[in-house]
């Protein structure tokens, strides 16, 4: 029985509303896809090609990358690149921004990107992603380091591949969230999940306690107050899921509920959080309030940040609306 879903294709033939996307961007996201597919092959084979652990190299991050980090980056960049309209690609793994065009138009497009999120799980058979963000260019720029500072606003497209049990890849380009599955026979990424939601209310945290000696107060109680249950001032219990893998993360909170804390702490302050601003903050948060969630730094609105920088890190809490909108409660 041929698969009833809808593939990719015909999805956005219809995802800017009803109406198709428009051609560049269509051309561009099936590009993204393409890259994601070839990342997942590379993971799957990785044992066969040599491509675990780490490369000789380190990041801007100052992280070790994985060979899998340098081999995904490479796969962006290379089918990110085949449309002109393309202006720059920016990359967790690469220092500086890559300009496409020396003359970039209204209409081009930033694509930002982390190529391979939660490398470190690769080498257990842990469910990692690629993550990437899209801005449309409103007019033409000159190349520069703040050409590329866009707040997460301006995002037109958010989107993720999670490389899992299945290959599952998730959308948004502001007309709600759809999930597809990639079908092994065909390669195709069929429409499975269409209009996620995250609900509002939830009683499943996800943050790394290990370093609870370094958060700040909000942070702790309201941590303390889940870990208290139903006896505390939550009166239930709560569920904790941490996989060091934000795109696993997010995908459990897409599909059943949850709130994802990755804090500023004493450890981290000097660097204003761990996850970067630009491609994991801001297309995670688009991703989340289009299927109805929130998406904070406990002080403001994630994607209402002005970046500063394109490798800026920032901290995130986001998931279940009335939680985040507690936990920034507690932080007020
Ligand atoms: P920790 C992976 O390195 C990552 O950027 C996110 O995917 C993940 O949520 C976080 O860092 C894990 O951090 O401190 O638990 O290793």
């Amino acid at each position: 029985m041929p698969n009833s879903q809808m593939t990719f294709r015909q999805f956005l033939m219809q995802a800017d509303g009803g109406k198709p996307v428009a051609g560049d961007l269509a051309f561009l996201l099936e590009d993204i896809v393409t890259a994601c597919r070839l990342v997942s092959d590379h993971i799957r084979n990785g044992a066969f090609a040599n491509v675990l652990g780490s490369s000789e190299s380190t990041n801007i991050q100052g992280e070790t990358q994985k060979k899998l980090d340098v081999i995904a980056d490479e796969e962006f960049m290379r089918h990110c690149a085949n449309s002109g309209r393309v202006a720059a690609l920016v990359s967790e793994e690469v220092d500086d921004v890559h300009w496409l065009k020396e003359k970039p138009e209204a209409g081009d497009y930033l694509v930002y990107f982390d190529p391979l999120d939660g490398s470190s799980n690769v080498d257990v058979n842990l469910s990692v992603g690629s993550i990437f963000s899209i801005v449309q260019l409103a007019e033409a720029v000159t190349p520069s380091p703040e050409a590329v500072l866009r707040k997460g606003t301006e995002q037109v497209c958010a989107g993720y591949a999670i490389y899992g049990p299945s290959t599952g890849l998730v959308l948004t380009l502001g007309h709600g969230v759809h999930g597809f599955t990639q079908d092994l026979g065909t390669g195709e990424f069929l429409l499975t999940q269409p209009d996620m939601t995250v609900p509002a209310t939830t009683s499943e945290y996800a943050i790394n306690t290990s370093r609870a000696e370094l958060w700040e107060a909000p942070v702790r109680r309201y941590i303390d107050e889940c870990v208290a249950g139903k006896n505390g001032v939550r009166g239930r219990t709560f569920n904790m899921r941490w996989t060091a893998s934000m795109v696993a993360d997010v995908h459990r909170i897409l599909t059943r509920g949850g709130v994802f804390l990755y804090p500023m702490d004493s450890g981290n302050a000097s660097t204003g959080g761990k996850l970067r601003l630009m491609y994991e903050a801001n297309p995670m948060g688009m991703i989340i309030e289009q299927a109805g969630g929130a998406a904070s730094t406990g002080r403001a609105r994630i994607m209402e940040v002005q970046p500063e920088g394109h490798h800026q890190r920032v901290p995130v809490i986001l998931g279940s609306k009335d939680e985040v909108a507690l936990i920034d409660s507690y932080h007020a």
